[in-house]
């Protein structure tokens, strides 16, 4: 190999142990050429992934494109989180010792760019300038031009970044190859795909997909796996799947900020975009900062400070319109830079569709392709009614499109978080809020968080499994010791924030019809939140925490049914004991799990006894 000639490493790359790192890679994964690429390739980089087939326009200003047909979500069973000590092993994380799984992955990439160019990605998961920073420093290596456009939309991409920090070697070694989709046996026993995140040695490797949560490693594993590692082993900070919103009152001159948890594919998107429903608009705003990740510490004044490490969204599409998220429509509309994947593609006219934009899909077949690029117009009698979209098909844009962005998005010093809340999709016996006001019930609702299984990850919809602070697929270490860290941090506060834990999906059995108008109505569940924490209402004291009374919900300008709101509103004792027994037993399942959280269970099962 005339490794000197062929691994030129840019000359623009300025800082010594990136260079280290590129050219250590290089020679592994054998790639034609390297570029180093920041924020202001991404023109260059659109025309020339169009020019080569990878990305078709969509419209003026938009962008499409098609995954291969295996590669359209994250794969659980095959991620993996290593380090040097078992005693990292959770229930969750897919421990591997790092001497056994880093050398299976150097094998699966040696050569495997070959005739590809490596990008070299320097990205911030964070607004410059926070006391955060240094750890959301990082480099994906990626063999994907697609990757880098989706990278600049969701992170801040340049070298420039590495100048700003104390530590130029503290970064995360990021090492993305997408391998040969075709001949990876997904799915089979012999896949050959592996996503790990070393923890401890702060190196992600993933191999075998071009999918976002797969391949855009500054998103999940280091914005995930990796900051909620470091949090702990720093002792520092929390790392979470949470939204970020503020709630403006305009009559109070406030502002509320709520940050979250919700399982993948369960509303944070929506929620953090959320216009004010019908009657309370000219009173209060939604500001958006952030819908998937945030990061938070305690300040010198005993204040839980919460950032949103991301530059840009990955939403789902299935389902968004006019309707349900108009935020989400302004912000993918024409000029905006947004990249599609796997909606149905009209090669004619450059359109979009997915399942629920409109009630029914376009009128006229005529240029329409579905998510697998196959016309619409061949379709056979049994496949008329397939999906055109692929459900977890999704859009890509930067934060400066949404135009509910919060002003003061990016200050370094981030939002003082007031409340926290929880939501799963739950058919039934979870009330539309209840509020927690303490901080270990409240770390025991966010443990005890469950969902229906959903599109995002490979898996059956529609069954219900837990899902712990949301944080399933993107826990690094042990989930006792992970509670352990909470009680710790949020331990220190001044001013501690109000738990709650929500939920927008109770169906009516035999129908299936939501309970709850959901989207924008959500708000009003929110308010009652602000009110309680303020000592502005008292609502009513249950073994499961505080429910509102349906007078101190503020209805104006929303219909609703009474007797869907008196179940929206019930506590189902019945329904309540028999989740105790199976909370305990997932409780038991998750390895160091501490005494007071056991406590918290058991005084609920105590107080739903003796109801
Ligand atoms: P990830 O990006 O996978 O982490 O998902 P997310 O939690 O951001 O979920 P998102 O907001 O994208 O919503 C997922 C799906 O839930 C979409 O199809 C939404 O239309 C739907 N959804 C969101 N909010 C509501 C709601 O209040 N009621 C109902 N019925 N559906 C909702
Ligand atoms: C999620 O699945 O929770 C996401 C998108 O936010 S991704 O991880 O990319 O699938
Ligand atoms: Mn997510």
């Amino acid at each position: 190999m005339t490794a000197s000639k062929q691994f030129q490493v840019p000359p623009e790359i300025h800082v010594e142990s990136v260079r280290a790192f590129v050219s250590e890679w290089a020679e592994i994964t054998n790639p034609e050429k390297i570029e180093l690429v920041s924020a202001a390739d991404d023109a260059r980089l659109l025309e020339e992934a169009i020019a080569a087939g990878e990305m078709l326009r969509a419209g003026k200003g938009r962008y499409y494109s098609r995954s291969h047909p295996k590669d359209t979500a994250r794969t659980e069973e095959r991620t993996f989180v290593a380090t040097a000590d078992e005693a990292d092993r959770g229930r969750y994380n897919n421990w591997r010792h790092s001497s056994e799984v880093k050398p299976l992955l150097t094998s699966r990439m040696r050569g495997a760019s070959a005739g590809k160019t490596m990008y070299v990605v320097p990205y911030l998961m964070a607004p410059p300038g926070t006391p955060l920073a240094n750890f959301a420093l990082g480099v994906e290596l990626t063999d994907d031009r697609n990757v880098v456009l989706q990278m600049i939309r969701m992170a801040r991409v340049g070298i420039e970044h590495f100048d700003g920090v104390s530590d130029q070697d503290f970064f995360v070694r990021g090492v993305h190859v997408t391998g040969d989709l075709t001949a990876l046996q997904q799915g089979t026993d012999a896949d050959e795909r592996m996503f790990v995140t070393v923890a401890d040695e702060r190196t992600i490797l993933h191999f075998g997909s071009a999918y976002g949560g797969n391949a855009l490693l500054g998103k999940i594993a280091h914005g995930l796996r990796q900051a909620s590692y470091d949090g702990y082993a720093s002792g520092k900070f929390l790392a979470e799947q949470f939204l970020l919103l503020g709630i403006h009152d305009r009559e109070a001159g406030v502002t509320t900020h709520v940050c979250g948890g919700f399982p993948s594919a369960s509303g944070k998107t929506n929620l953090a975009m959320t216009l004010p429903p019908n009657g309370l608009g000219d009173r209060y705003r939604v500001d958006f900062y952030g819908d998937d990740i945030a990061w938070m510490w305690v300040d010198d004044e005993g204040k839980l400070r919460a950032i949103n490490p991301e530059n840009g969204a990955f939403g789902v599409a299935k389902d968004t319109n006019e309707g349900s998220n108009p935020t989400a429509m302004a912000a993918i509309a024409e000029g905006s830079g947004t990249i599609f994947t796997n909606t149905a593609y009209n090669e004619v006219t450059g359109e979009v569709w997915w399942e629920g934009l409109t009630p029914e899909p376009p009128a006229d077949p005529a240029g329409w392709l579905d998510w697998t690029g196959a016309k619409i117009t061949d379709r056979t009698a049994e496949q008329q009614n397939e999906p055109w979209a692929h459900p977890n098909s999704r859009f890509t844009i930067p934060l400066e499109r949404i135009p509910n962005l919060a002003e003061d998005v990016s200050k370094p010093e981030g939002v003082v978080v007031d409340a926290i809340i929880f939501g799963g999709r739950t058919r039934d016996r979870e009330p539309l809020i209840r509020a927690i006001d303490n901080l270990v019930n409240g770390v025991y609702d966010g443990l005890t968080l469950g969902a229906e299984a959903t599109f995002a990850a490979d898996g059956l919809d529609g069954q219900l499994r837990y899902d712990p602070m949301s944080m399933r697929p993107f826990f690094s270490y042990s989930e006792g010791r992970y509670a352990e860290h909470w009680l710790k941090v949020l331990g220190q506060l001044k001013e501690m924030p109000m738990f709650a834990h929500v939920n927008w999906f109770q169906r009516e059995p035999e129908t299936g019809r939501y309970l709850w108008p959901g989207f924008r109505e959500n708000l009003r569940a929110l308010n009652w939140l602000t009110q309680y924490r303020d000592g502005k209402v008292k609502g009513r004291k249950t073994p499961i925490g505080v429910l509102p009374l349906v007078e101190e919900l503020d209805f104006t300008g929303l219909e609703i049914d009474a007797a869907d709101l008196d179940k929206l509103l019930r506590v189902d004792v019945e329904r309540w004991l028999q989740e105790t027994d199976h909370r305990a037993e997932h409780l038991r399942e998750l390895p160091d799990m501490p005494r007071e959280i056991w406590d918290a269970h058991e005084a609920l099962v105590e107080a739903l006894r003796a109801e």
